[in-house]
């Protein structure tokens, strides 16, 4: 018997046309921050998800990596489908080497499944600290699964909000693994980029062995989305931090869509208009192509790294 689920209330839907990007990406770029959901009816959602997103599938997820223009995705294990990571996997395992996943993994999971995981492509964990989509772990066994991926060279993939950082940092510097931080952090944006809490969490990515996607502008933005035509607003409270973090650090800055956007109710983005942004964020073809390129090959597939 099959399950079907109706997404949470408010939901919107993601874009399903989304416009051609202007901005034409360099060859061989990464989309490092994506996600698949479902089809619930042959991955069903887990029972302790705090939220039902609509299905967004590897075909759709194929299908949108096509029309802008982007090489290879990193899809990211979203907290709807718990610690399994079948969804991701097929989706990784469909994608004929153009993917890399990053799981969720429990602090009992056994040495055969983290080989599994890693020869099917897996590359890191994520541990979620936002209070509104996961039950809070214990700091313990999050330190045991770092410390369980840490000999496959696997990296921790944080998610947390800027007003948390304080309270978190000091746990984040005893990871015994690199660290990639999800849309940097998440700044306050109404802040300037060049005041005291961005500086800290700059500090923060200097003194550790850290990269950080510049992403999600559509989550940060107070100012609001860019008009359709894409020139005349390109998320522009967003673009201080995010060319900040671009300038001072572009050898460990990662770009993704975060596709199909989970738990918007304002605004669903118009994944070409994202893609548009990115030229507002890297000004030049050198910080594009390391940006978009050089540093998700050098994190995802170091052979293949020039
Ligand atoms: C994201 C966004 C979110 C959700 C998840 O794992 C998840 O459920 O990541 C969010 O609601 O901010 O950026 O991937």
């Amino acid at each position: 018997m099959t399950t079907t689920f109706t997404p949470t209330p408010g939901w919107l839907e993601w874009e399903h046309n989304p416009s051609t990007p202007r901005f034409v990406l360099p060859p061989g770029a990464v989309d490092a921050h994506c996600h698949v959901f479902g089809p619930g009816e042959q991955f069903p959602y887990a029972p302790e998800r705090k939220y039902t997103p609509c299905d967004a599938s590897k075909a759709d997820l194929f299908a949108l990596r096509d029309r802008l223009g982007v090489s290879r995705n990193i899809l990211v294990q979203a907290t709807c489908h718990g610690a399994d990571n079948s969804a991701m996997l097929d989706a990784v395992a469909a994608a004929d080497g153009r993917a890399r996943g990053v799981a969720t993994v429990r602090p009992d999971v056994t040495d055969a499944e983290l080989q599994r995981l890693d020869a099917a492509g897996v590359r890191g964990v994520r541990f979620n600290f936002l209070r509104r989509l996961v039950d809070a772990s214990p700091k313990d066994a999050l330190a045991e699964v770092a410390r369980r991926v840490a000999p496959l060279g696997w990296h921790v993939v944080l998610y947390f909000e800027a007003a948390d950082l304080p309270d978190l940092e000091p746990f984040f510097a005893t990871l015994p693994t690199p660290i990639v931080i999800d849309h940097m952090g998440r700044p306050d944006v109404t802040r300037p980029a060049t005041g005291p809490e961005f500086g800290r969490f700059l500090r923060f990515v200097e003194q550790n062995d850290v990269w950080v996607k510049v992403s999600c502008p559509e989550r940060l933005t107070v100012s609001g989305p860019p008009a359709r035509d894409g020139e005349t607003d390109a998320y522009r409270d967003v673009v201080p931090f995010a060319r900040r973090m671009v300038e001072e650090f572009p050898d460990v800055v990662l770009w993704g869509t975060d596709w199909p956007h989970p738990n918007l109710t304002d605004h669903m983005p118009d994944d070409g208009l994202l893609v548009d942004h990115i030229p507002h964020i890297a000004v030049t073809e050198d910080l594009q192509r390391r940006l978009l390129v050089d540093n998700p090959m050098r994190l995802y597939w170091p052979d293949e790294s020039a």
